[in-house]
């Protein structure tokens, strides 16, 4: 029986194209999704940046399953369940040494929000409640709560909300087409962007800054990776003036870098790590924020029945998160995911940069298993293009994601090469098509 389409408001969808000519999907298995149609459909997003195992895993389906039967709801405040213990400390093995304290959330945007309370929290825990402002950078993507969308970049997502956050102030992005086009892996130039942040420590002073969060590499507006000592210029930028340094990982966290998080694979640690999407498969709705030991202890001081950080949700921690979030980390460790893509950014990077030669793709960007093909818009039509070649694809088989006029892809990390070719070749038809 086909549903009725009226009631549901879709999120981030052109609601009246799409209810025009539904895109649905009613099964997954592995690389694939299934169409309503019964067509098969390859899924070069992981989802939406998440479903990092391939999908339908057995391990993460029977544990979900079981869960749901054995506990279905625990109250995670003053109460809790074994498996919450668990999986924190599961991931406070594969974060940075030092983040090894875990808050979870269920979301990305949740965790967003989080770790700017804990930043703001923390310093006026330790007498420094003069620290009140956040930076963040143009085009970042923190989600869209109203925390993630203040120190956000991107515009559309800001405009239509107001003043939003006080306080607020960002230093520039790192996209710098003219000296950078086409660069493979980390752009050799932009290093100094960073010191956006010193000349925003003169203006502000330091004291008035509690915390500075960057996407190691921007997904959502069009996979920005950082040039080479960018990251390392904020790190020393933020050290010099006792200013926290977030990482929001939600897309490059659980192995899209080659390595459980991108400070890993960029060798720099940040103060906390935002985390989300990977953290369950993208099986049950999830986020984490991993913290360093110093900032968490500044919480552990006053009488021991008191709580210390005020702040939570219902579904911290749920059950079915955590036995997802359990079975998922076995399956990333089972199966070596966490660091496959070391293996594959070679042939995925070669094959990513091919369609330089197709008609319009003005960048290509790539780091670990991750790709950003950037076309020229269509004169007067901004995104026009891109959503013509992702509608293509979708028709030929191939699940891509667009944002603006930037082609991104992201497949599950079980992605085998034959994939790669399909998705490239797919890809390189649907740009010569909307040409
Ligand atoms: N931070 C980052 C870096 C993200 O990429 C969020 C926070 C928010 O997560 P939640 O779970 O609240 O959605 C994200 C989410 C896209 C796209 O197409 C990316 C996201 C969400 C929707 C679309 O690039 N990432």
């Amino acid at each position: 029986m086909k549903p009725n389409l009226d009631a549901y408001w879709m999120p981030f969808t052109a609601n009246r194209q799409f209810k025009k000519a539904p895109r649905m999907l009613v099964r997954s298995e592995g690389m694939h999704y299934w169409t309503d149609q019964g067509r098969q459909v390859l899924d070069a997003m992981a989802g939406l940046w998440c479903v990092n195992a391939g999908h339908a895993r057995p391990k993460i389906v029977r544990a979900i399953q079981e869960q749901a039967a054995e506990l279905d709801f625990a109250p995670p405040f003053q109460m809790a369940h074994p498996k919450a213990f668990e999986l924190a400390d599961k991931v406070s093995q594969l974060t940075p040494a030092g983040l090894n304290k875990i808050f979870f959330t269920n979301s990305g945007s949740e965790s967003v929000d989080t770790a700017l309370k804990i930043a703001l929290a923390y310093h006026r825990a330790r007498g420094e409640g003069h620290r009140t402002r956040l930076i963040g950078r143009e085009r970042g993507y923190h989600g869209v709560n109203f925390g993630g969308i203040s120190v956000g970049g991107m515009v559309a997502n800001r405009k239509m909300f107001g003043a939003m956050l006080a306080g607020v102030d960002h230093i520039r992005h790192t996209h710098d087409p003219a000296r950078n086009a086409f660069a493979v892996g980390q752009p050799e130039h932009g290093a100094e962007f960073a010191n956006d942040l010193e000349q925003l420590c003169a203006l502000h002073d330091p004291s008035t800054i509690a915390a500075v969060i960057v996407e190691p590499v921007a997904g959502s507006t069009g996979v920005l990776v950082p040039p080479k000592g960018y990251l390392n210029r904020l790190r020393e930028i933020c050290d010099k003036h006792g200013i926290v340094l977030i990482f929001d990982e939600v897309i490059t966290g659980f192995g899209r870098t080659g390595n459980a998080f991108a400070s890993q694979t960029f060798g720099v640690t940040p103060d906390m790590i935002v985390m989300a999407k990977g953290l369950t498969n993208g099986c049950v709705p999830m986020g984490g924020v991993a913290v360093k030991q110093a900032i968490h202890d500044t919480f552990m001081s006053g009488p021991e029945h008191l709580i210390e950080f005020f702040h939570g949700y219902t579904y911290s921690s749920h059950p079915l998160a955590c036995a997802a979030g359990l079975a998922t980390l076995e399956t990333y460790a089972d199966e070596g995911l966490l660091t496959r893509a070391q293996q594959l950014q070679g042939y995925f990077g070669e094959a990513v940069h091919s369609l330089r030669d197709a008609p319009h793709v003005i960048d290509i960007r790539n780091i670990g298993l991750v790709g950003g093909i950037e076309l020229a818009p269509i004169a007067g039509e901004p995104g026009k293009r891109a959503f013509n070649v992702f509608l293509d694809c979708y028709d030929k088989g191939v699940m891509i994601r667009i944002t603006g006029d930037t082609v991104a892809l992201s497949p599950p990390l079980i992605i085998e090469r034959e994939h790669i070719d399909r998705i490239v070749d797919t890809l390189r038809g649907a740009i010569k098509r909307a040409a």
